[in-house]
């Protein structure tokens, strides 16, 4: 019975993120190399880049979305702001041109489940991308 009512009151909520190593580098357990936070999100230097500027922007909190496949109406204040925070970011940095990838999924080379971008830039990025 309680199970069953479990189930109604999580009806919606799919997204039952574990924590990740994200949730470390964010309470700042973890060292990183921060270049813009403010109280939702964080941009740091990717630890192992694939190309001379790599970051990551993330929500702090975890349990926003673990992949962008779980968004909702809900998520589009946060996910609003990652994009204008992005946009901010690659004017401040002077990044020129760049590339703003989500990985959503294993098979699309997603590892750590805590919602992130990746914005890569300082060399020419082909396309397709691998
Ligand atoms: P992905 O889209 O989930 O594959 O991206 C995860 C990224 O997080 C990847 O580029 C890693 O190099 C990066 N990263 C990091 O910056 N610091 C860490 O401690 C770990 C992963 I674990």
């Amino acid at each position: 019975e309680n199970n069953r009512w479990a189930g109604i009151l999580h009806a919606g909520k799919r997204d039952e993120a574990e924590q990740t190593i994200f949730d470390k580098i964010v309470a700042k357990s973890i060292p990183s190399q921060v270049v813009f936070e403010d109280d939702k999100v964080l941009v740091f230097k990717d630890i192992n880049p694939q190309a001379p500027t790599h970051l990551l922007v993330i929500p702090k909190r975890r349990e926003t979305l673990s992949q962008l496949r779980f968004a909702t109406a809900e998520h589009e204040g946060i996910l609003g702001h990652m994009l204008a925070v992005v946009a901010k970011v690659a004017s401040e940095e002077g990044l020129g041109d760049y590339r703003l990838v989500v990985n959503d999924g294993r098979g699309a080379g997603q590892e750590v489940f805590h919602l992130h971008m990746h914005v890569l830039a300082g060399r020419p990025l082909t396309w397709p991308p691998g």
